[in-house]
């Protein structure tokens, strides 16, 4: 196995096995600070961003009102990366570049930015799905880093997940969606992520896994980042903000203004 820049050789072998890997509290408390003053600064500002970001709302939800943080109820954003510098240097930040060279390979690129909140008393109709069909490329050499900025418990939309389901290819879906039929799901294997403000979850292309419903009157927001091998080929006609942008090569950071910083602080 190649050298690791940041994980354990064990959290490497567990999203080997797993598919995925909750990283608890990636980023401290101050660090988390500062992401949610910027996350609520794009939340709230949402006139005169740049026109190849695109933001979806929510009606707000009668029963659970509206989070103060969020109070345009804004369910989704695409291409937050846009926004300004410090979007930038979010999804190019070393330790999660670090981290997708551990699990993927030495030459990594970007893929694409997203915000996904769960307003209060969202409901997730998506369902069970891979990333796989919405994105697919020469293989399925990509994953995506998940940013939670609220504790999101079973109740509060958490992420869920299936054990291993990367290892059995690309799942069967229903007619003319991405979703996976409940009754394909083995119960067994389904796992709850109970995330903290400052986890991440590290997520395989092809893990099968769902959004939670939110029931409570708090927003839960998430950026969810992924990258890619320069290897693995787009198929799909990615045209979402930097995609492709280098970012190490043989496992070397490329970006000179990360290029500063450490990459080597682990936090196993
Ligand atoms: O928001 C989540 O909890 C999961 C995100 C997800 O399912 C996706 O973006 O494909």
């Amino acid at each position: 196995m190649p050298a690791l820049t940041y994980l354990t050789s064990k959290q490497k072998e567990a999203f080997d096995r797993d598919g995925f890997l909750h990283l608890p509290h990636f980023y401290d408390v101050k660090e988390m600070e500062h992401m949610r003053e910027q996350f609520h600064d794009l939340v709230t500002e949402t006139e005169m961003r740049p026109k190849n970001m695109s933001y979806s709302f929510m009606p707000q939800e009668q029963d659970f009102g509206l989070d103060p943080f969020n109070p345009q109820n804004v369910v989704g954003i695409m291409d937050q990366p846009l926004a300004n510098d410090y979007w930038f240097d979010q999804f190019t930040e070393p330790r999660i570049v670090s981290v997708m060279s551990d699990l993927l390979g030495p030459n990594i690129d970007f893929h694409n930015g997203k915000i996904r909140n769960k307003p209060p008393g969202f409901f997730c109709s998506q369902g069970w799905h891979q990333d796989w069909p919405y994105e697919r490329h020469s293989h399925p050499d990509l994953a995506a880093a998940i940013t939670y900025l609220d504790p999101t418990e079973f109740e509060a939309g958490a992420t869920e997940a299936i054990r291993g389901s990367h290892l059995l290819g690309e799942w069967k879906t229903q007619e003319e969606s991405h979703t996976i039929a409940d009754s394909d799901i083995p119960e067994k294997d389904r796992v709850v992520v109970e995330a903290n403000i400052g986890d991440v979850l590290l997520i395989h292309v092809l893990v099968v896994h769902r959004a939670g419903h939110n029931f409570t009157r708090r927003g839960r927001h998430a950026i969810i980042n992924e990258y890619k091998t320069t290897e693995t080929i787009d198929s799909w006609n990615n045209r979402c903000a930097f995609a492709g942008l280098p970012l190490t090569r043989n496992k070397n950071l490329l970006i000179p203004r990360i290029y500063s910083k450490k990459n080597t602080d682990r936090k196993a």
